[in-house]
């Protein structure tokens, strides 16, 4: 009823708000005997973390994990995984002012609606810590489905604004702050934040992930699909306006001899299926993209009301994301690598005496 778990064979469930003690998640379903340890979710909390450039929130969270449960001697028992991570670097009297108002944009007013009562505190539970836990969970996934199934899930920022990278290369992908594909691109990028952050304006952004080594026939029809619980995952993600898979709405414009892709015994032709065809994984790469909007927590006055419905000018100052693209590259990973988790294992509940079939094409 309350959505704060998804998942069928391999759940999430997130709890915590911005300004609470801690935020937290429970991972059940997961297969015993994956080795996992606290080191591991270092690396990618601090590619999705506040505070590490001038490009994003300034507020510093350590992010360090702790296991309750579900792991013993360094190995996952098959039991549920609880894992929290501490808030220390709260600040809460930057929101004195929002409590008493609805940011225009936000989920401020639609909360309010809702319950009839918020946490105003960071945003409470609507703020993008909430992300922190997916990114959590979205280790484990990422570790069973390379060792398991190897498959390796990787994004990037493919636009900021009006800019998309010129040319595309993995390898400086991680070398940056922005996720971004095209190393002599990084410069341009930064002085257009700066100008952004000075102006008191935000800007949204394109992040696409990308699934390599996913096998056929991993998705349910007709209820669950592998693209639909795709976009239903990213579409989840704070200020997710859009989601395509493959060629998304490019497929508008296109013919059908353009847009299939051609098969034979030493591969496929194209992806413009985005590696999905009726809802089950071809064996090519899963290619979605998802369009976020601009942050909603800027210096611009805008218009709104206040809770005795008055007329007021809204101005946020605090510490807030200019981009929130910026972070979301490992966001779009962690719920892409969650889904196929879940589908892998349900995969391989109904279908796993089917093993494979011929023709395979490669
Ligand atoms: C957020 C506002 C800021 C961000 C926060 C998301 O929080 P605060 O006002 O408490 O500094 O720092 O993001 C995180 C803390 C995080 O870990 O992602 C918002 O309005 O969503």
């Amino acid at each position: 009823m309350s959505s704060n778990s998804f998942g069928k064979l391999f759940t999430v469930t997130t709890f915590g708000e911005s300004h609470g003690p801690a935020i937290g998640c429970v991972i059940d379903g997961c297969p015993p005997g994956l080795p996992l340890a606290v080191e591991e979710f270092r690396d990618d909390l601090g590619r999705r973390a506040t505070g590490k450039t001038r490009h994003t929130s300034q507020r510093r969270e350590a992010d360090e994990v702790e296991i309750l449960s579900g792991v013993y001697e360094g190995k996952t028992t098959g039991t549920p995984i609880a894992l929290l991570i501490r808030n220390t670097d709260q600040r809460s009297k930057d929101y004195g002012d929002i409590a008493q108002t609805f940011r225009p944009g936000h989920a401020d007013y639609t909360y309010w609606q809702k319950y009839g009562i918020r946490d105003p505190r960071g945003g409470g539970r609507s703020s993008a810590r909430e992300t922190t836990m997916r990114v959590a969970a979205g280790v484990v996934a990422k570790k069973w489905l390379a060792e398991r199934h190897g498959v390796r899930v990787r994004g990037y920022m493919a636009q900021i604004g009006e800019i998309t990278p010129g040319s595309f290369d993995w390898g400086v992908v991680e070398q940056n702050p922005f996720f971004w594909p095209d190393a002599h691109e990084v410069s341009v990028l930064e002085s257009y934040m700066d100008a952004l952050r000075k102006s008191g304006d935000s800007v949204g952004a394109r992040v696409n992930v990308v699934a390599d080594g996913v096998p056929p026939g991993w998705g349910e029809p007709i209820y669950g699909k592998l693209d639909a619980d795709i976009a239903a995952a990213l579409m989840s993600i704070n200020a997710v306006k859009g989601v395509e898979v493959g060629d998304g709405f490019e497929a508008v414009m296109q013919h059908g001899s353009q847009h299939r892709d051609e098969m034979a015994m030493d591969g496929f032709a194209s992806n413009h299926a985005g590696g999905i065809l009726g809802g089950i994984s071809t064996g090519q790469a899963i290619v979605a993209s998802m369009a976020l909007k601009p942050t909603s927590s800027i210096l611009i006055p805008g218009r709104s009301v206040n809770l005795a419905g008055e007329a007021v000018d809204v101005v946020t100052k605090g510490r807030h994301d200019p981009c929130v693209g910026i972070r979301a590259t490992p966001i779009a990973e962690a719920m892409v690598a969650l889904v196929l988790m879940d589908h892998a294992l349900r995969h391989r509940a109904q279908c796993g005496d089917v093993g494979e079939v011929s023709p395979r094409i490669p």
